[in-house]
């Protein structure tokens, strides 16, 4: 199956101007065909070519309305992360936009026959040329109209396009202060060099491996760099709306906390986010891990355990991403909460 950013990356949607443009320059070339029936009949030969343009330029928009309708119905029907997306930036749900364009495309073919049957039954050429300006004015507005929403969509379109392969039957979002191993993490537990992407509406970079299981599907990690590693004090509108985003994501989040005497930050700092990403995802959703066990002094790794147990009321995983050590355990409990995702109905 290929992925929604796959897909949409076969999509160019035109702006208007640029659909005019090609409308335009389709009509210059085009050269009607003159059946010999209509070879006497000046009129009959100007509705004729009229009415085969009227058709080009119908044609044109209707499949560009056809295509845009496909992409929305597309993301209508993916993972509520892009539904998601797209209600943010377009500020209204795919399914009422599809209906919209739906309308707006059986609206254009009505317009379209009723001009059709305007040329063919005027009484003059110049009458003709009349309804044939005035229908290629009425179809183009259709696609006028609806600009500032298809642009929006474009929009969609683009920022999905930029998200690496987040499709998985198991989301899970690793989370932490800069430093602490996360991407270390990702590249142990995942056997491909992951995926980098951006972020809808961010320019940081988002990172993905998958971890399949066989024959039953796949779990798809996710890196937060930038945005899920510091307090949310700190972070601007847009970042909070990808974290809205990611919320959207992530089924479960595996917390990790760095408590090694190298650590840039204080185990309060990073139990203050803790319990941010805890909010977002749900305390039955969060794992914390405690890193680098290999460089951290058993006096003080112990004592961090305690505070952790404390303060999360969760028994925290020991890990080394670097050694390996407990990543073959982090590994099991992801696999099984997958398989309890799989089996809840
Ligand atoms: N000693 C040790 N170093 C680690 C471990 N995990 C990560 N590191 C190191 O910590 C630094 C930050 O790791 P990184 O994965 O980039 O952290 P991120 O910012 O959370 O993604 C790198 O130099 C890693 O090699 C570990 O388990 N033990
Ligand atoms: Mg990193």
């Amino acid at each position: 199956m290929t992925s929604l950013p796959d897909k949409v990356k076969k999509y160019y949607i035109k702006t208007y101007d640029e659909l005019y443009t090609y409308i335009d320059s389709k009509l210059r070339k085009a050269t009607i065909p003159v059946s010999p029936r209509l070879r006497r009949d000046k009129t009959a030969q100007l509705k004729n070519a009229l009415l085969g343009k009227l058709a080009i330029a119908y044609n044109i928009v209707d499949k560009e309305l056809e295509k845009i309708i496909s992409i929305v119905e597309e993301i209508e029907k993916s993972h509520p992360f892009y539904v998601e997306i797209y209600r943010m930036i377009t500020g209204t749900d795919p399914g009422i936009t599809a209906k919209k364009l739906r309308i707006a495309r059986r609206n254009l073919r009505r317009i379209y026959h009723e001009y059709r049957l305007n040329i063919k039954n005027s009484y003059s050429g110049k009458e003709a040329a009349g309804h044939f300006k005035a229908g290629l004015g009425r179809i183009l507005s259709f696609y006028k109209r609806s600009n500032q929403l298809i642009q929006a969509i474009k929009k969609v379109v683009v920022e999905i396009a930029k998200l690496p392969d987040i499709s998985g039957d198991l989301i899970v979002i690793i989370a932490g202060m800069p430093q602490v191993g996360k991407s270390t993490i990702i590249r142990s537990l995942t056997n491909a060099e992951p995926e980098i992407g951006n972020y809808p509406f961010t320019t940081k970079n988002i990172i993905v491996g998958h971890i399949i299981v066989e024959h039953l599907g796949k779990i798809t990690l996710i890196d937060t760099p930038g945005l899920l590693d510091r307090p949310q004090s700190m972070r601007n509108e847009i970042e909070n709306k990808a974290i809205l985003a990611i919320k959207h994501l992530a089924d479960k989040a595996v917390y990790v906390f760095d408590p090694s005497p190298q650590s840039y930050y204080t185990l309060n700092e990073q139990l203050r986010v803790y319990r941010e990403v805890e909010e977002l995802v749900g305390s039955e959703n969060i794992l914390p891990v405690i890193n680098k066990i290999d460089i951290t002094p058993r006096q003080l790794l112990e004592k961090t355990h305690q505070s952790i147990t404390r303060e999360t009321d969760k028994k925290p995983l020991l890990i080394s991403a670097l050694r390996g050590d407990g990543l073959e355990e982090l590994k099991n409990i992801l696999i099984r909460f997958f398989m309890e995702k799989n089996q809840s109905p």
